[in-house]
């Protein structure tokens, strides 16, 4: 079975997730598929560029397969977990060096794994169907695949927005926050490709002549509030904020975070003080596989992937429970480099 169809089509390599059963969610062996595939084309000067999508179902991608993780870190030690991690980080670290344009999809679910799919392309297509979010704090897991580096450089705190709550976006919001680059009709996606495919150098064009108008951006109301209550540096005072604000919004929003993984959302803050520095995405893949390595081996992340995808009862016990709890020294061990011969490296230097 082939979870991953790559194949040419004119001048473009295009790569298309064919897992639909599980939303998409990576596999070790998909990770490595696109790997090979973007290799061959990076070298062949018959691709000028490439297309990543999915073939068919409401998944662009759901993440990774945290099942498989948990399994390994239960049962192995975690070998097979970083495997996976490293495979799944090196294909985000050859989306982003990539010396093609590469244009993504997201027209579907688009969650962690498929962030990191989409968001190293140069041109970011959302449509009706894109829910964007990164949801890792409700498993334990942190807002990885380079989200690190991404989230910290949106505008107004919405990446600390996202992190914290998990907030889901839809394809406008997307646009909006400048997580999308284009906005198009799903119905219009098949001309897209195939008139890109004849002139990829005019994907860009293309795009917007097929753009629709687009739909308000809900989040735009709500982004001076985003802006004033995620400012703080630390979880205490983001949830000190959101408690002292008497809107709905907040208090619904503080629910989210309050729910969530208290550790998870300690580094996510820690990582995108770190990531935002981060000038190399190698640098910010590394610190993110340490991190990663350390997480999947805590009970946190059993117990999250427990609660959301294997009993489904979102009951998860966090240990610790409250943010006060969660001490710089655990802090520091998670974020502690790996002993010699274990840390990340890049599939490939950028030519
Ligand atoms: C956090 C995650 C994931 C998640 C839910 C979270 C994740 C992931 C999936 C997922 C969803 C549907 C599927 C599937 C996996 O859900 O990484 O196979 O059919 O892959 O709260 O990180």
């Amino acid at each position: 079975m082939n979870e991953i169809l790559a194949r040419r089509e004119g001048a473009i390599g295009r790569l298309s997730l064919n897992r639909p059963r599980a939303l998409n969610a990576l596999a070790q062996a998909m990770c490595e598929d696109m790997s090979v595939a973007l290799l061959q084309w990076r070298d062949d000067p018959g691709v000028e560029a490439v297309i990543l999508d999915h073939v068919g179902g409401r998944g662009f991608c759901a993440g990774g397969d945290v099942v498989s993780v948990r399994h390994s870190a239960l049962e192995d030690g975690g070998v097979a977990g970083r495997a996976f991690f490293m495979a799944e980080y090196r294909l985000n670290h050859l989306l982003f060096t990539f010396p093609k344009p590469v244009i993504a999809f997201m027209d579907g679910v688009t969650m962690g794994g498929g962030v990191g799919l989409a968001l190293p392309a140069n041109i970011r297509v959302a449509t009706e169907n894109t829910l964007f979010a990164m949801p890792e704090g409700s498993i334990g897991l942190f807002p990885d695949v380079g989200a690190g580096y991404y989230l910290p450089r949106l505008p107004g705190h919405i990446g600390k927005f996202l992190a914290l709550t998990g907030a889901r976006l839809d394809g406008a919001e997307c646009l909006w926050a400048g997580l999308a680059t284009h906005y198009c009709d799903s119905d219009d996606l098949a001309e897209a490709k195939e008139l890109i495919a004849k002139e990829p150098a005019a994907a860009d064009e293309i795009l917007r002549d097929l753009a629709t108008s687009t739909p308000d951006a809900r989040i735009a109301g709500n982004a001076a509030a985003i802006a004033r209550l995620f400012a703080p540096d630390t979880l205490e005072e983001v949830k000190a904020a959101l408690a002292a604000d008497d809107s709905n919004w907040a208090s619904k929003e503080l629910k989210a975070v309050r729910s969530r993984c208290p550790t998870s959302a300690k580094v996510a803050l820690r990582l995108f003080s770190m990531g935002s520095q981060h000038s190399d995405f190698a640098t910010e893949m590394e610190l993110e596989y340490r991190i990663a390595a350390h997480m999947i081996m805590r009970n946190d992340f059993a117990e999250g992937v427990r609660a959301v995808l294997v009993d489904k009862d979102n009951s998860a016990k966090w240990k610790p429970a409250k943010a006060e709890d969660v001490t710089s020294q655990i802090l520091d061990a998670i974020f502690a480099p790996l002993p010699a011969g274990e840390e990340w490296t890049p599939l490939a230097l950028p030519n």
